[in-house]
């Protein structure tokens, strides 16, 4: 399957991005794809679940086990690292929204651990962040949460442990999960829902790092430095395998439709490493929900991009019949895995792929006119790199300082604030706030309201204004979600006057 983009593979990538595991992966994809070639004619039902994804536990009580793993991506491609109940991604973990629940985490490995659940209101010594506070759970120990979850929408769940140089830790690793709290208006009628989560494998350093959020129009650069700093820079991380799920594209389930279904997906990106777009050839995705929380003008769009931490809850209307691939955009990820095969019923052929012609993401096409005055309140952070500013890797910082800061960033609870987030540096971040969210008032130059979320992915040069309520006390983590960025500096704590 995917054959032409397959065999194209092997010399369509980037100068850079080349390594041994890329081309050994790509060949074994190649074998793999031509032994086992998909057609129409697969066992399963019609509508039946998309791929062999995670379990589901609902209830008030939940048991996490936190232990290595295998994650067979395709045959002969066998990922070994950590994480929950047994598989990655984690099993969907669903709850009810203001009904209290107990999470249970038993720690199998070695080291310290922590579990965040990304997007809930919830006090700092459960939220899963040592930073703020929360106890870890100590090697081969175990600790329970207590807390209600809220707001409803899709959340999910990953360990918050740093990484810094060891790439079999932390958010490298498959400690990740949906986390689902019911109980708000649905986001649309739909006939089937699938939870996919992108993710990446295997990742390693290089100094030869290109990433491709250069895809959409060029925003305005208004924090662009003059002079740009020309200094080497340090290392990176980078990966060339990747999945939805478990699944590299073609390895997996097909998700099976049929003409005149709606189709929900919920799009989570858990990759520790980049921001990514998403595609599928004749289809739009009406998006409902940005990081869980509905969003004030729902709309159509070809490409959707999400950073690390992002989810996006969008349905499609199967109205193209035929087998598509819905994945990466950019033939090299997409080759190396991050995709997965759309089957309309009664269709037989090899899953299709037409680049988008239009690949944007905008975030104000979800927004609406502001309406409220701006708060008064103003905080602002400048983030900025230093190029090997810790040793091998580069430096970032807050303000001019790596955490950890003193206390610059005071709330007075019940205030609303206005952050202003300058990123001064020639990567697009997606910024963090823990245990609150936030509402975009301007990014790329432009004004909007009524986007709520608690992740944002700010442009290289950028800028983005966001406005928050200081309505949940105690200290608060606010980071950037590329793993190594958030290690080496990338965090700062605000806290509660
Ligand atoms: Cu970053």
């Amino acid at each position: 399957m995917i054959g032409p983009d397959l065999k194209r593979a092997a010399t369509c990538f980037m100068p850079g991005q080349d390594s041994p595991h890329r081309r050994e992966f790509l060949k074994l994809l190649g074998a793999a794809a031509a032994a086992r070639p998909l057609s129409g004619q697969q066992m399963s039902m019609p509508g039946a679940p998309a791929s062999s994804g995670a379990k589901e536990i609902a209830g008030t009580e939940f048991n996490l086990e936190i232990a290595p793993v295998t994650v067979e991506l395709a045959p002969n491609r066998i990922v070994s690292t950590i994480g929950y109940n047994g598989s990655s991604p984690g099993p969907l973990l669903r709850m009810k929204a203001g009904v209290s629940v107990t999470v249970n985490v038993v720690n199998k490995t070695d080291v310290p651990e922590l579990v965040h659940y990304h997007g809930l209101l919830m006090p700092p010594d459960v939220d899963g962040s040592e930073e703020e506070g929360t106890p870890t759970v100590s090697p081969h120990g175990a600790r329970s949460y207590r807390f209600t979850p809220n707001p409803a929408g899709t959340r999910w769940y990953h360990t918050h442990a740093m990484s810094m140089d060891d790439l079999h830790r932390g958010s490298y690793t498959g400690q990740f999960g949906f986390l689902v709290i019911e109980g708000g208006s649905n986001p649309g009628r739909y006939d089937q829902e699938h939870y996919l989560a992108l993710r990446d494998w295997e990742p390693y350093f290089t100094t030869q790092y290109m990433d491709t959020d250069d895809l959409g129009p060029p925003w305005p650069q208004p924090e662009k430095p003059d002079p740009l700093d020309t200094r080497p820079p340090g290392w990176e991380v980078a990966t060339d395998i990747y999945s939805i799920n478990d699944k590299a594209l073609g390895f997996g389930e097909p998700i099976r439709v049929r003409t005149g279904q709606r189709v929900m997906f919920h799009f989570l990106n858990a990759s520790a490493v980049e921001n990514r777009h998403i595609a599928l050839p004749g289809h739009k995705f009406n998006v409902e929900a940005l990081d869980g929380n509905p969003v004030a003008r729902p709309s159509a769009v070809d490409v959707l991009m999400l950073g690390p931490g992002e989810r996006i809850d969008a349905w499609i209307s199967a109205n193209q019949p035929g087998v598509w691939v819905m994945g990466a955009p950019e033939d090299n990820v997409r080759d190396g895995g991050l995709g997965i095969v759309i089957e309309y019923a009664n269709q037989h052929r090899s899953p299709q792929w037409i680049p988008p012609s239009a690949p944007r993401w905008d975030y104000t096409l979800f927004g609406k006119a502001p309406s409220e005055p701006a708060p008064a309140q103003k905080l602002e952070m400048v983030i900025e790199k230093i190029p090997r500013g810790a040793g091998k890797f580069n430096l970032f910082t807050v303000n001019g300082k790596p955490y950890p800061h003193e206390d610059e960033f005071l709330l007075k609870q019940g205030t609303r604030y206005r952050l202003t987030f300058r990123n001064r540096t020639d990567d697009a971040h997606p910024l963090h706030l823990h245990r609150h969210l936030f509402e975009i008032a301007e990014i790329y130059g432009k004004q909007t309201s009524g986007v709520i979320k608690d992740t944002v992915v700010v442009p290289m040069y950028g800028r983005a204004v966001v406005d928050f309520t200081a309505d949940q006390p105690g200290a608060t983590l606010f980071h950037c979600h590329i793993q190594h960025h958030m290690d080496y500096g990338f965090k700062a704590l605000l806290k509660y006057a």
